[in-house]
């Protein structure tokens, strides 16, 4: 192909990203103006999808990594025909399909959300992890690319660590990172940072490395081809870009190479956008247009795409002719099905731990469930993940045929990993490590809840019943903290996280229930590493625990109006039994409720909400994590006991006692708070 044309495409990418920057006065104009060379090879001459078939299941997949250069990626996905030139003009307005950065849209080719920097590439490590699996499981004549586009930024964050190390572990040789080295980053060059040796860091995490020019079509061809052929590990590719390619000022002198073009209109940044415009070969007066000759050859591009697909398609066919019991297999793990498990023949010893009971479930979802991929940050054991590890075996290098993930200890990169294969599809991804972590992995859990990705979290060791392990240990402020996702609407109207704490092992069952038919949004479980005594049943105290669908519900009630209910979450609800029963003596009626999640019974009608914690009835709450946990339940005139500080290191039942987490404390507050 003539690298005029090529590069007249490119040149044009970079008229638009400049453009819609300058129109919207705000955004990134730099980074998108280097990296445009390489976004135009992939798609002009590598990515394979089908254009009339954006969710084609085979499709490569391309994960952005830095979302600020999202001016880039709708410029490229314009020339390939996914958005208009108004949509390019709306860039950053209200209700336009061109945000800020870029929101996963894989209908428009936008295959993940992307601005936290360092996370875009690591999903793409997920979706490379996933596309093994299914290989693995159905044939090479599945197999796909991932490609990633990664700036300094995303190699600086701490994140690509756990990524480059995994993929390379791995031996991801489905994986293809461009590395965009442009050298300048927000408000430095990033030799004022840095005097890494990053092609040296990544061959030590056993990746192939080249070092290339990034804005020249033919070293990254050239480099793009090579990457194709690699068998044993991932590839990145350094592409050495020049940040604001083709700007120039006012007097036509180049203006190329500069941090303030990182993320300002060329105009403001010292440059002139007309000037600019000319010199790339545009019109500054009416800058959104796609050369002829480019949108000719982008034609060409959709028509073989379309073509090429559709001889993979009747490959796909005749597999599925041939193999009708796979075939059926494959629809189902792309379907979304929920699993169908029946929860009420899980059997769980008396007294467990949550987590406890948490693994006889993923036991069984390890027998019955194909698809499901879970993952620890090196706690397994401890976790408790490996009630599923012990009927499965961990992803190595060469053998996916297994259905954990050993993530090492690195938590952000597994819950950024879970949320590529989630993206990837196929796959329905758990991901554990101790709760008091989840502060590690937040990051991620905020994009899965943003992107509505049904990934699930097992957070264990819920409280400062850790004992000996101490402070740094015991989780306090984590559950106030997880749950304002429950109370955060996502794009859909929907609380963005269902998180869950269930009381004892019947609940726990009920919890991941709820979490496996839970397909629009992340679920938390929240676990104890305690044993739990069993909450007192009518008649089967599993039918009960389903109440637990409606977020919080009556475990024993009194005869008549209580005197005082008495609420909480996880092992604090067997507490308030132990307190229950020595205020009864006391005559006093108390009503215990279970509130495993505040989010979904706020979502319950008014009614139900009423006739579960009825106003004009005192409320005590009991929480291991701090009072405001639990103060919204109570109301004004209820009382918490809670966490006010950081934990201690001691014994669990010492801490017990020492903190007040007792039936004979319940009865002393719930006493006061009678008066
Ligand atoms: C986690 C995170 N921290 C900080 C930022 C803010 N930020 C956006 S771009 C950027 C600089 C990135 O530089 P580089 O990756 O080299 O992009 P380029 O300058 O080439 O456009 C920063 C600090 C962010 N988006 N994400």
């Amino acid at each position: 192909m003539s690298n005029t044309l090529i590069n007249k495409a490119a040149d044009n990418i970079r008229i638009l990203a400049a453009s819609m920057v300058e129109k919207a006065k705000s955004g990134h104009p730099g980074g998108a103006m280097g990296g445009a060379d390489f976004m135009n090879i992939l798609y002009t001459e590598f990515l394979n999808y089908d254009p009339s078939d954006m969710k084609w299941i085979n499709r490569d997949r391309f994960f952005l990594d830095p979302g600020h250069m999202s001016p880039m990626l709708y410029a490229q996905l314009a020339l390939a025909g996914n958005y208009s030139m108004e949509d390019c003009a709306n860039f950053r307005q209200w209700g336009s399909v061109t945000p800020g950065h870029p929101e996963v849209d894989v209908e428009r080719g936008v295959e993940n959300t992307s601005g936290p920097l360092g996370q875009g590439h690591v999903m793409a490590v997920g979706a490379a992890i996933a596309e093994r699996f299914m290989v693995a499981r159905f044939g090479e004549w599945m197999a796909h690319k991932t490609y990633t586009f990664i700036s300094d930024g995303g190699v600086q964050e701490e994140i690509s660590q756990g990524a480059g190390r995994l993929a390379g572990y791995l031996g991801l040789n489905n994986l293809i990172m461009f590395y965009d080295s442009n050298d300048i980053q927000l408000s430095t060059e990033t030799n004022e940072v840095t005097v890494e040796n990053t092609e040296m860091k990544y061959k030590a995490w056993g990746w192939n490395v080249m070092t290339i020019n990034g804005n020249n079509a033919d070293e990254i061809r050239a480099a793009l081809k090579a990457a194709q052929t690699e068998k044993e590990r991932p590839t990145l590719i350094i592409g050495k870009t020049i940040m604001g390619k083709g700007a120039v000022k006012e007097d036509g002198s180049s203006y190329e190479r500069k941090c303030a073009t990182h993320g300002m209109p060329l105009g403001e940044a010292g440059a002139s956008f007309e000037k600019s415009i000319e010199n790339l070969g545009g019109d500054s007066k009416n800058p959104f247009v796609i050369f002829p000759e480019v949108q000719e050859m982008y034609a060409k591009r959709r028509e073989d795409l379309i073509k090429a697909a559709s001889l993979k398609k009747d490959e796909q066919y005749k597999w599925e002719t041939e193999n009708p019991e796979l075939a059926a297999k494959l629809k189902s793990f792309f379907s979304n099905e929920i699993p169908a498990i029946d929860y009420s023949k899980i059997e769980h010893k008396a007294g467990l731990a949550s987590r406890a009971s948490s693994a006889n479930v993923l036991t069984v979802f390890a027998e019955q469930i194909e698809n499901m991929v879970v993952s620890s940050a090196d706690l397994s054991n401890s976790d408790k993940t490996d009630g599923f590890l012990k009927k499965t075996t961990a992803f190595k290098k060469g053998d996916f045929s297994g259905k954990f993930l050993q993530a090492g200890v690195s938590e952000l990169t597994m819950a950024c990993v879970m949320n590529g294969m989630a993206l990837h599809g196929g796959i329905i991804a758990a991901c554990g490590t101790f709760f008091v972590f989840s502060d590690y992995m937040k990051p991620a859990a905020r994009m899965a809840a943003l992107m509505q990705l049904p990934v699930k979290y097992i957070w264990t060791h819920d409280a400062f019943r850790v004992g000996e392990d101490g402070p740094t240990h015991q989780p306090v402020e984590q559950e106030a903290q997880i749950r304002l996702l429950e109370k955060l609407q996502n794009h859909s109207h929907k609380n963005s996280m269902l998180v869950l704490r269930p009381a004892d092992s019947a609940e726990t069952s009920v919890a991941w229930k709820l979490a496996m038919e839970n397909i629009d949004t992340p679920t938390a479980l929240i676990l104890s590493r305690q044993g739990i005594k069993d909450l007192p049943a009518k008649t089967n105290r599993y039918e009960e625990a389903l109440q637990a669908n409606k977020g919080a519900y009556i475990v024993t009630d009194s005869q008549g109006t209580p005197d005082i209910i008495l609420l909480a979450s996880g092992s604090e609800v067997s507490t308030l039994v132990a307190g229950a029963e020595l205020l009864a003596k006391d005559g006093v009626k108390c009503r215990i409720v279970s509130v495993p999640s505040e989010g979904l019974f706020r979502s319950q009608s008014a009614e139900y909400q009423q006739s579960i914690l009825p106003a004009g009835v005192k409320k005590f709450g009991m929480t291991a994590g701090l009072p405001v946990t639990l103060e919204g339940l109570v109301g004004a005139d209820g009382k918490v006991f809670g966490m006010p500080s950081f934990g201690f290191s001691a014994p669990a039942g010492v801490l017990d006692v020492k903190l007040g987490y007792t039936g004979e404390n319940v009865y002393n507050q719930v006493k006061e708070l009678l008066g």
